[in-house]
């Protein structure tokens, strides 16, 4: 149930299913709060993920660029506080995968629906480039895209299904990667949609 993808990247199969009715639970109180939207890039184009957030810091894109912000533009109030399910699930997760004492300070929590995918991309808006990041994938499965440290390098395909929980850290943390586009079908618990929670140390 334990996979290294690669130096830093661990894949814990079905790690958070024990915790599944606790992380849904909060997810309902954080999006009440916050709700899911569509992100313009800044380059104009609107995202077909939809996104929420909680914790001291939330990603935000618009047509200014992309950043870490205190406060939720929609509400200009601070993003909802990180759950305690949240926070001990990712803690546990690093810890398993060799990254103890991890303390994310941000959720970004992303929504796929049929359709919906993400371009290869790096994660570098974090002013923390050691920390590992954690990444939950509940609801339906999806084809992950796991590439190297330049755009061009050759990508490996990863399934990543309900409950699966990876660990990006060490020298994969700064590896290209995304998400090919969901495909059709009905979860038994969160119907047709992918949920993505990914904890980042932001400062
Ligand atoms: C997702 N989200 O499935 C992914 C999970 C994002 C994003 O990519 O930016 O919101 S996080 C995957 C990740 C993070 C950091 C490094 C690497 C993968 N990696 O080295 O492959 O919604
Ligand atoms: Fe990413």
């Amino acid at each position: 149930w334990r996979e290294e993808l690669a130096p830093g990247a661990v894949v814990l199969r079905g790690f958070a299913l024990p915790h599944v009715d606790a992380l849904l639970a909060a997810l309902g109180d954080v999006t009440a709060v916050a709700p899911f939207r569509q992100m313009i890039t800044p380059g104009g184009y609107r995202m077909s993920v939809t996104m929420s957030g909680c914790g001291r810091y939330g990603w935000v894109s618009d047509h200014s660029g992309y950043r870490y912000d205190p406060l939720d533009p929609t509400s200009s109030q601070p993003w909802p506080a990180m759950p305690e399910s949240f926070h001990l699930l990712a803690r546990d997760a690093a810890a398993e995968a060799g990254f103890p004492g991890y303390e994310p300070d941000a959720c970004l929590i992303n929504r796929y629906v049929p359709g919906a995918r993400l371009s290869l991309h790096q994660d570098k808006d974090e002013r923390d480039q050691v920390a590992p990041i954690v990444s939950v994938s509940l609801g339906l499965p999806a084809m992950f895209l796991f590439g190297g440290l330049h755009r061009n390098d050759p990508t490996v395909r990863i399934p990543l299904a309900h409950g699966d929980v990876v660990v990006w850290g060490g020298p994969s943390r700064l590896r290209y990667h995304g998400v090919l586009p969901l495909k059709e079908g009905c979860h038994p618990l969160l119907g047709a949609e992918r949920i993505n929670l990914t904890f980042r140390k932001v400062r």
